[in-house]
């Protein structure tokens, strides 16, 4: 995009100082992102980022989601007397043309605008000393949301349901788009996935007999949503998007999906696909420090089924993709969301090996 069309969009927003450069940021495979940098000393810089209105079909109600999320945390932040709060809770621009809006639409597509956090940086992996902090960081970000007072929106509806991503899987199957149901290895896969089908599925008629809650949930809590200052510690968590009640399960398995592979979720050598013990066991200590307090004895229970169930779930999401021609996730060859899901299938059965050397640990944190 042109430098005066996004100067455009930025004068929609009621930040300070002038813009000096906007350059883009990041390589975020659903939303755009910018780096907005302004003249003066005293003013901050600014992250631009038009947001994927095919992912999340409601932008409003995703930003009206992330108004409320943001301002709760910044409020328990001064609450507990917190010091550096800037750097601890992203900060949204409201627009111009309302102050009580955090986005502005132009063209058909929908921006916003928040302060950039100096001195901090992301990361693609992380060591069983930043896993502690990371379990500590979501744990305190679920526990600083079980009190917010108006209830969030589904932004990306049945996002972690498992009984409905086996639907859209079996749905595919069915018509196969794409010619890839008969490949043998597609096959095996899918015998593989039916045979834990029932398994898999027990949150969610723990949450229809009422036995399992949903709480406020990032639901996107791979390693690269968090932000570290230059003493490895976890500043806060970002890309808020996907913010909404689930069980509590997506937070804990998502990150141990990503953090807990020993490689990559595409490496396509599955000898190198394995379930990191040290990265499970640190970033557990760390979340039951800061979440025990409020988690029901069935929550605890079932975590090592909760890191069981986001290697399966990415698994059927991956596969679903695959037969369906690649639409959703962006491939750099052919046969890349195959290898995306038998990576994850790999990373299944790692941790099924585990399980109850995963229990066992987690009752010595209670
Ligand atoms: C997508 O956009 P990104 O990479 O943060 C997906 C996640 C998957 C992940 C797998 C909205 O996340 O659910 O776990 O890919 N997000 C959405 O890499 O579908
Ligand atoms: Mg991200």
């Amino acid at each position: 995009m042109e430098q005066n069309q996004l100067q455009e969009i930025v004068s929609r927003f009621a930040i300070t100082g002038t813009v000096a450069e906007i350059a883009p940021l990041g390589a975020g495979l659903i939303n755009d992102t910018f780096r907005v940098v302004t003249a003066e000393e005293d003013a901050p810089n600014y992250v631009l980022q038009r947001v994927n209105h095919n992912v999340f079909p409601d932008v409003d109600m995703v930003m009206r989601n992330i108004k409320a999320v943001t301002s709760h945390i910044r409020q328990k932040l001064e609450a507990k007397g917190e010091s550096d709060i800037d750097r601890k809770v992203l900060t949204f621009v409201p627009s111009k043309e309302d102050a009580e809006k955090i986005y502005a639409v132009v063209d058909g597509n929908y921006w916003r605008i928040m302060v950039f956090i100096p001195n901090a940086i992301t990361k693609q992996a992380v060591d069983p000393e930043s896993s502690r902090d990371a379990g500590r960081a979501f744990g305190n970000f679920q526990a600083m949301l079980a009190d917010i007072p108006v209830q969030l929106g589904e932004t990306i509806k049945d996002f972690h349901n498992m009984e409905f991503r086996l639907e859209q899987l079996r749905t595919v199957v069915k018509e196969d788009p794409a010619g890839r149901v008969s490949e043998p290895q597609v096959q095996q896969l899918l015998q593989e996935i039916e045979a834990r089908a029932e398994e898999m599925c027990k949150a969610e008629r723990m949450g229809r007999e009422g036995t399992l809650p949903k709480r406020v949930c990032h639901c996107d809590t791979k390693v690269n949503n968090m932000m570290f200052n230059d003493q490895n510690q976890v500043l806060c968590v970002i890309d808020l998007d996907t913010v909404m009640p689930n069980f509590i399960f997506s937070d804990y398995g998502d990150f141990l999906r990503t953090g807990a592979n020993f490689t990559a979720e595409d490496d396509a050598d599955m000898s190198k696909v394995g379930f990191n013990m040290d990265i499970f066991k640190a970033f557990t200590e760390g979340y039951l420090e800061s979440a025990k307090s409020f988690l029901l004895p069935v929550e605890v229970e079932n975590l090592p089924y909760a890191a069981a169930l986001f290697p399966y779930m990415q698994c059927v999401r991956f596969l679903w993709d695959y037969i369906s021609g690649d639409k959703y996730w962006k491939c750099q060859y052919p046969t890349h969301n195959f290898v995306r899901a038998n990576n994850q299938f790999h990373l299944l059965k790692s941790v099924e090996s585990h399980y109850e050397e995963m229990k066992q640990f987690i009752a010595g944190c209670l």
